[in-house]
């Protein structure tokens, strides 16, 4: 049994506690969030052990697995700086992916990654580190994901798309074949994406359109 300590203890922590009692090997030892109003209560039956400040300690007493539960929607920067600095203090991020979700087994998948319930990951596809590919989203064959992107729920990426570092696809988006959404852009829900999306650019709508600069 893998030892995992869980980061943050809201409804994205909730989706993947839930995931790693579905996939076997893993034993979630408790859940630390910055909270001071969550100490000493539980989220699903696991136990809230404190702040990030107890985080030192169980490494040293042998958890040395983590999974980073703040999705913190929109803002991969936080949840970026958050994997970081973890890492860099001993933890390895587990992977956690549904038994529900299709992998393709010639998908690369990096470290952390959260693959929700009904998602698709289709073949070729190549994921960084610290990737969400939320419930239902579809990922499809020769995808790029580049390092902390987000694709939330039902969100469909057609083949050889390309979403940049830190980029987040907003729910139920369409994005069109071979499209680049590059570093830190912003797709808006439900936005359809027919052209390439410059960096740090906020698109919404149908077809999608830049919106005023974040
Ligand atoms: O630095 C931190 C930190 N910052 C926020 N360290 C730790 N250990 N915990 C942190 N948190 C905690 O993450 C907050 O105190 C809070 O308890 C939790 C975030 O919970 P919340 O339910 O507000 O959001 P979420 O990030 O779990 O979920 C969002 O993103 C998901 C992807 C929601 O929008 C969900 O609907 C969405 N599915």
């Amino acid at each position: 049994m893998i030892k995992v300590v869980g980061i943050g203890a809201g409804g994205h922590a909730k989706v993947l506690l839930d995931i790693l009692r579905c996939a076997s090997g893993f034993e979630v030892v408790g859940l630390v969030d910055s909270d001071p109003k969550l100490r000493s209560k539980s989220l699903e039956g696991v136990s809230i052990l404190g702040g990030d400040e107890a985080l030192p300690g169980l490494l040293r007493e042998g958890v040395s697995h983590a999974f980073l539960g703040v999705g913190a929607v929109g803002d991969n920067h936080q949840r970026a700086q958050l994997f970081e600095r973890f890492r860099a203090l001993g933890f390895h991020f587990v992977n956690a992916i549904h038994p529900a979700a299709v992998v393709a087994v010639s998908a690369q998948i990096g470290e952390g990654a959260a693959i929700m319930a009904g998602a698709v990951v289709n073949p070729g596809a190549c994921l960084g580190v610290n990737v969400i590919v939320n419930t239902g989203a579809v990922v499809d064959h020769d995808c790029v994901l580049e390092d902390h992107v987000h694709i939330a729920p039902g969100a469909v990426l057609s083949g050889g798309v390309k979403v940049g570092k830190y980029g987040h696809v907003g729910t139920g988006a369409a994005v069109r074949q071979g499209v680049t959404i590059a570093e830190d852009a912003l797709v808006g829900a439900g936005a359809v994406v027919v052209a390439d999306v410059p960096a740090k650019v906020t698109v919404a709508g149908n077809p999608a359109k830049a919106r005023p600069s974040r």
